[in-house]
Formats: structure tokens, sequence, C-alpha cells
């Protein structure tokens, strides 16, 4: 049987992988942090049919006990502080665990099974930046705007370094934004479906948002997953980018999502100078043609899709389905 070790398993990515991974039969295991109020929200539909084990990526001595525990066939490393505005906020702690945590992890294989265990490294097209060419590609040059992608362009090329030095299964999938009902509130998309949801049951009057020109290529986490997982199956590692090959602005986000519950935006939104960033990804758009190429994946939830199935799971939380 095989067995996957998935770290950030509490987070919206986590929660859809463990879940692909026990339908395809796989023992799952997920590295937790340790909080003074256990929220599994996310996993709690699963928790009796996973192992979970309590470490932390900032520290070696706890990751590499529970690698060496569970010996995993397959590790997903998805935990990280994934939240670009905090990265400016905190930056040195978003190294230590998006940058530095990656290092961990890759340790702690190496020293238990550097040949047996296959390594993914969750890595993002933040890592792109102030883009050097569109669409972006495995090849484009990395030019990170933010403390987060900066981070995460090492996590990516230590994931590199360790598969060219010890000659181990590692993998770095380079994906672009992807979105769910799971996804965190502090999110554009799910800050604006969730707002959507409330100002159409009367809890909330406006919506206050930041550059609505940013343009993103975004895609829904259930089918990002999937690719997570072929990379993993390949019999040679090797990077890919993971999008949908289109790309939308936030105005647009919002246009779908209101006019889903027919209402006027423009009679809502309000565009705050407090969520805007210090340095803007102002385009990403991917280019998956490799990932459909050689790994068969292509993403079944268009864009109008998932704002609107959002919109409704929101809607329905706020009782107005
Ligand atoms: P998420 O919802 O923010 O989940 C991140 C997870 O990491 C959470 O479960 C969090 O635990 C855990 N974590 C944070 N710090 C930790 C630490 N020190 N030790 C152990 N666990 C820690 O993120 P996501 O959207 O699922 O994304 C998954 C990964 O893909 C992240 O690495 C993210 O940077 C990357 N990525 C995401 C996207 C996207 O669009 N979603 C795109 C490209 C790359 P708690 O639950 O305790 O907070
Ligand atoms: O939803 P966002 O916060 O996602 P962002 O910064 O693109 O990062 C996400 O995707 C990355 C992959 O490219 C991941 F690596 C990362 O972990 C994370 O999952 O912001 C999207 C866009 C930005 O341009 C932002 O400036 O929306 C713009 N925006 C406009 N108003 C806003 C807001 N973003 C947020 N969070 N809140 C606003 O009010």
């Amino acid at each position: 049987m095989k067995k996957g070790l998935i770290t950030g398993i509490n987070g919206q990515d986590g929660s859809y992988l463990a879940e692909l991974l026990l339908e395809k039969g796989y023992e799952v295991h997920g590295l937790v942090r340790r909080s003074s109020t256990e929220t599994f929200e996310r996993i709690n539909h699963i928790t009796d049919r996973i192992k979970l084990h309590q470490a932390d990526l900032n520290d070696l001595s706890s990751i590499t006990e529970v690698v060496r525990e569970v010996r995993p066939t397959e590790i997903y490393n998805l935990a990280a502080q994934s939240f670009v505005p905090t990265s400016w906020k905190q930056p040195l702690l978003t190294g230590d665990i998006t940058a530095m945590g990656v290092t961990r992890m890759l340790e702690a294989v190496r020293q238990t099974d550097a040949k047996g265990i296959k390594f993914y490294q969750a890595s993002s097209s933040e890592m792109f930046g102030k883009v050097q060419e569109t669409p972006q590609r495995e090849e484009t040059p990395f030019y990170p705007r933010s403390p987060y992608g900066v981070a995460k362009a090492y996590g990516h090329f230590i994931t590199v370094n360790y598969r060219e030095s010890y000659q181990m299964f590692c993998v770095s999938g380079i994906l672009f934004n992807h979105e769910s009902e799971r996804r965190g509130k502090e999110f554009v998309t799910r800050k604006v479906t969730d707002a959507v949801a409330r100002i159409k049951t009367g809890k909330q009057k406006e919506l206050r948002i930041g550059n609505m020109d940013a343009k993103r290529d975004w895609g829904f986490a259930g089918d990002y997953v999937r690719a997570m997982w072929l990379m993993l199956q390949q019999d040679t590692p090797d990077d890919f980018v993971v999008a949908s090959g289109e790309t939308h602005t936030v105005k647009e986000l919002i246009e779908i999502a209101f006019d889903h519950v027919g209402l006027d935006w423009k009679k809502f939104v309000v565009q705050d100078p407090a969520f805007m960033r210090p340095a803007e990804v102002d385009l990403l758009l991917g280019d998956p043609s490799k990932a459909s190429r050689i790994l068969g994946w292509k993403p079944e939830l268009d864009f109008p899709g998932l704002v609107k199935r959002m919109v409704d799971f929101d809607l329905k939380r706020q009782g107005g389905a």
C-alpha cells in the first residue's frame, strides 16, 4: 500500500489532496502544528481515515521524527506561510517556514531514505512576479515581488538542487492561483464570494477591496491537487507549470460574483488603499502545455464555474440559498 505524508494537510490544498489519496487507496498521514485551539475544519470529515502527526516546519527534529516513523512513499510539502501581504509584515517568519522549511523537509528525507521517498514541493506562480514573458512557462526567469515570492523561489531551487545533488526524486509544481469554497477568507476570491453572500443576505453593507486591475490565472483547487499527484507518478522527476491558461482581472471576478446573485457590484464595492500592496504582481498567465502533454492533466472547472460554485457555497452558509 502506498503511504502519503502531507504537510499543510489542514490547509485548502492539503484537504483536497488527502481526499484524492484516500480515493486512490493510500494510507494518508498529515503533519499539523500545535495550536491552542485545534480547528481541523477542512479535514474534520476525514479525520477518522487519516493519521495526524504533530510537528512544525521550523523544527527539524520534529519533522525528521515524523518522516522516520511514517516512512512514506510520497511526501507532499504544502505547508507554508502562504498569504502574500503577511509576508511583508512577517518577512523573517515567512522565510523560515516557506524557504528554510523546504530544506528541513528535504534533509529529513535525505537522512531517512533518500532514494525511497518521492518529494513534491508546492512552488508558486508568485515567483514570476514582475513577469519576464507572457505566458509564463517552466523556463521563464523568476522576478519575485514579495518576501513570499522570494521564499518560494528559494524553495523551488533547493528542491531542484537536492534532485541534482543527491539524485533524489524531488519535483516542483509551479502552480498558479487555485481556489475553492475551502479557501481562506483573506484571499481575494473567497473575500469576494463571502462578501457577496453576506451582502445578499443583509449582513454586510459594502466590500472594501484593493487593486481591481490585477490579473490572475485562477483555477479550481480540486483540479490542481490531481496535477501534484500525477507529478509523483512519473518515471523521472521534473518540474511543471500548472495553470488554466486564461487570465482575468479582480474586477471581472467581482462582476461575475455579484451578477450571479442579481446585484450591481458598483453599488457595493469600495476601493480601499489599505488593501494595496507595496509591490504588486500585475499579470499572471500560465502556459500549462507541458503538464497537458506529459501528465495528461487538464482542469475540469472553468473560471465562471468556479466563482459561481464559491458564491453558491457561501450563500448556503449564510442561509440565503
Ligand atoms: P493554506 O490554506 O494557507 O495552507 C497552508 C498550510 O500550511 C496550513 O495548513 C498551515 O497550518 C500549514 N503551516 C503553516 N506554517 C506551518 C508550520 N510552521 N509548520 C507546519 N505547518 C504549517 O495554503 P494552500 O492554499 O492550501 O496552499 C498550499 C501550498 O501551495 C502552500 O505552500 C502555498 O504557498 C502553495 N501555493 C498555493 C497556491 C494557491 O493558489 N492556493 C498557488 C501556488 C502555491 P495551519 O492550518 O495550522 O495554519
Ligand atoms: O488572492 P490573493 O491574495 O492571492 P495572491 O497574492 O495572488 O497569492 C495567492 O496565489 C499565489 C499563486 O500565484 C500563491 F502562491 C499564494 O500562496 C496565494 O495563494 O490576491 C490576488 C490579487 C492580488 O493582485 C491582490 O493585490 O488580488 C488583489 N486584491 C485586490 N484586492 C486583493 C484585494 N487581494 C486580497 N487578498 N484582498 C483584497 O482586498
